[in-house]
């Protein structure tokens, strides 16, 4: 049985855009030009860790609501999993999308189905990460919308099409509340993490959603931006020329280095890519050396790990 997830959201509040990103990763700033309002609702599939999942953006115009969500009740019962869109960039909007949220959620309740509701505050943008203003509107808008924690879980996130990351994380963390287990993954890579001065340690599927990640705390946004792009790139390159490992290193913008090792493992139809990233030490390459072969000796760990996740 195919999984179903949601997303929802006033019109204009970037669904079918952040759908659109995360599908297509590369070049998709032109297209995003041309998205027009989503008509009712438009479905694509995608498969993540051996399940099939059906994607459902529902178009927000005003016209349909509750009537809507009453019509279109054969396509959103059964739903897994909510996104809901806000336009962080609107706060004139807010309560109108309270309300929608709102309505959403009534509907879901007299059909008795409780799905986790993963709320992205969108537009969130690189240069408004900062921005007090918009973090005092977050804020309130947050506790605001507690009042729904009671009958459902929330969850939020910060997100912006500027920044693929936080995209394509919000939507995994999204994912993984469907996947029990999955959290070991990311235990396993804080505890190597302990041991050395990693950067980053991430295990992503072939859509470059996460299934577990390491970040080292003060990691700065333009330096997670800067390997995630270099990953896709790298990934993509693997794929084509049919790699299985590639190392790289490369530099932050205020110079400081860093290397890089990706590694596919394979299980069945599906592959997974290891990422690590560690910081360059020129002076002690042999603590490099002795890192790598830490990755390698975690490696059957992991795969254990993956087969039990993997259906
Ligand atoms: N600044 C900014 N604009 C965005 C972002 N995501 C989408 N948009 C813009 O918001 C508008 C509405 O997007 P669309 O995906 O059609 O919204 P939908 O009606 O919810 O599907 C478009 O002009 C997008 O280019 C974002 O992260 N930041
Ligand atoms: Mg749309």
């Amino acid at each position: 049985m195919p999984r179903k997830i949601a997303f929802l959201g006033l019109d204009n509040a970037g669904k079918t855009s952040i759908i659109t990103a995360i599908t297509k990763k590369f070049g998709f700033e032109e297209e995003l030009k041309e998205i027009l309002p989503t008509r009712r609702v438009s479905r694509d599939t995608f498969g993540f860790l051996g399940i099939k999942f059906i994607r459902m953006d529902f178009g927000g115009q005003l016209e349909y609501r509750r009537e809507y969500l009453d019509n279109l009740g054969k396509y959103i019962g059964g739903t897994d999993l909510i996104f809901y869109v806000v336009d962080i960039q609107d706060p004139d909007r807010y309560l109108e999308s309270i309300d929608y949220l709102e309505e959403v959620l009534l509907f879901f309740k007299e059909i008795r189905e409780y799905p986790p509701v993963a709320i992205l505050f969108h537009k969130f943008d690189p240069d408004l990460i900062n921005n007090d203003y918009l973090n005092q509107k977050a804020l309130t808008l947050r506790q605001t919308l507690m009042k729904f924690s009671p009958d459902y879980d929330l969850f939020f996130f910060e997100t912006s099409i500027y920044d693929l990351k936080s995209v394509m994380d919000a939507f995994s963390s999204g994912l993984a509340l469907l996947f029990d287990k999955m959290e070991m993954i990311t235990q396993l890579f804080n505890e190597i993490s302990k041991k050395y001065n990693v950067v980053l340690i991430s295990l992503y599927d072939s859509n470059g959603f996460t299934v577990g990640e390491y970040t080292r705390p003060n990691l700065r946004l333009d330096e997670k931006m800067k390997i995630y792009d270099r990953y896709l790139h790298l990934q993509k390159r693997i794929l084509s020329e049919n790699l299985s490992l590639y190392e790289f290193s490369d530099k932050f913008r205020e110079g400081s280095r860093f290397s890089g090792v990706i590694e596919v493992l394979t299980f069945g139809m599906l592959h997974f890519y290891l990422l690590f990233i560690i910081e360059e030490n020129e002076e002690n390459l042999e603590e490099t050396v002795r890192l790598l072969d830490e990755i390698e000796a975690a490696k059957p760990k992991m795969e254990t790990i993956i087969s039990q996740i993997v259906q």
